[in-house]
C-alpha cells in the first residue's frame, strides 16, 4: 500500500472531521492532495502528532483523524498511556508504518525488527481495501481507534510550502470563528 493512495482513499470518507498529521511526507502528502483549513501539520514536531489530535479530541465532539508515522510515534509512547487514559471515543489514529525514518534517512526503526503497534480497539492493515472497511467502521463506531496501516517507501514529493503560524490560525478558526472555510 502507498501512503498517497491510501490518504486519498481517507480523504474521500471525510468532510470537515479535523485532520492532524505527522511531519515530513505524511504532511507533504497530504497537503498536495488537498490542502484546507481543518488540517494541522504538525511540522517539525516529531511525536506530537497524536498528541494534538488527542487535544483537539478532547476539546470538541467531533471525530478526530491523526495521521502519525511509526518512527514519530515510538519517539513518544507516552502520548498512547494518555489515550489510554482519556479513552476519546472520538479518536482515530492511522499510524503510517514504513517501519524506518522515511524523512530523514531511511533509518530502519523499531518495526522493522519486531516491535508491533497494534494494540486494543486496533487493528493492522496493508491494502487499501482493508483500510477503506476498518476506517468506515472508524467513523462510525466509538474509539479511540488505532490503525497500523503498513505503507511503502517511496520517491516524497516536494515540501509543501506551510507557514505554521497561518496554519495554526486557520484550523483555530475552524473551532471558534466564522463558518469553516474548507479549502482556503
Ligand atoms: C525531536 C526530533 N528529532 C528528530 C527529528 C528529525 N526527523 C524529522 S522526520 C524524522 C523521521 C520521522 O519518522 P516517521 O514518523 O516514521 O515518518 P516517515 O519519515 O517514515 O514518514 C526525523 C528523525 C525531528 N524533526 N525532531
Ligand atoms: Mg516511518
Amino acid at each position: 500500500m502507498r501512503r498517497q493512495d491510501a490518504t486519498k482513499l481517507l480523504l474521500s470518507f471525510l468532510s470537515e472531521q479535523p485532520i492532524v498529521s505527522n511531519l515530513g511526507p505524511t504532511t507533504d502528502e497530504l497537503w498536495h492532495l488537498g490542502d484546507r483549513n481543518r488540517n494541522f501539520y504538525t511540522y517539525g514536531g516529531m511525536g506530537l502528532c497524536s498528541s494534538i489530535a488527542l487535544g483537539v479530541a478532547l476539546s470538541t465532539g467531533e471525530k478526530v483523524v491523526s495521521l502519525d508515522g511509526d518512527g514519530s510515534l515510538l519517539m513518544n509512547l507516552g502520548t498512547l498511556g494518555t489515550i489510554g487514559r482519556e479513552q476519546p471515543a472520538n479518536l482515530v489514529v492511522v499510524v503510517w508504518d514504513n517501519e524506518r525514518w522515511s524523512q530523514t534517512g531511511p533509518q530502519p526503526r523499531h518495526t522493522a525488527t519486531g516491535t508491533d503497534l497494534d494494540i486494543p480497539k486496533s487493528t493492522t492493515v496493508s491494502t487499501e481495501e482493508e483500510l477503506e472497511t476498518v476506517f468506515k467502521e472508524a467513523l462510525s463506531s466509538d474509539g479511540p481507534w488505532f490503525i497500523v496501516a503498513k505503507i511503502e517507501d517511496v520517491e516524497p514529493l516536494p515540501v509543501s510550502p506551510i507557514e505554521p503560524e497561518v496554519n495554526l490560525h486557520k484550523f483555530r478558526q475552524t473551532f471558534i470563528g466564522p463558518p469553516i472555510r474548507l479549502g482556503q
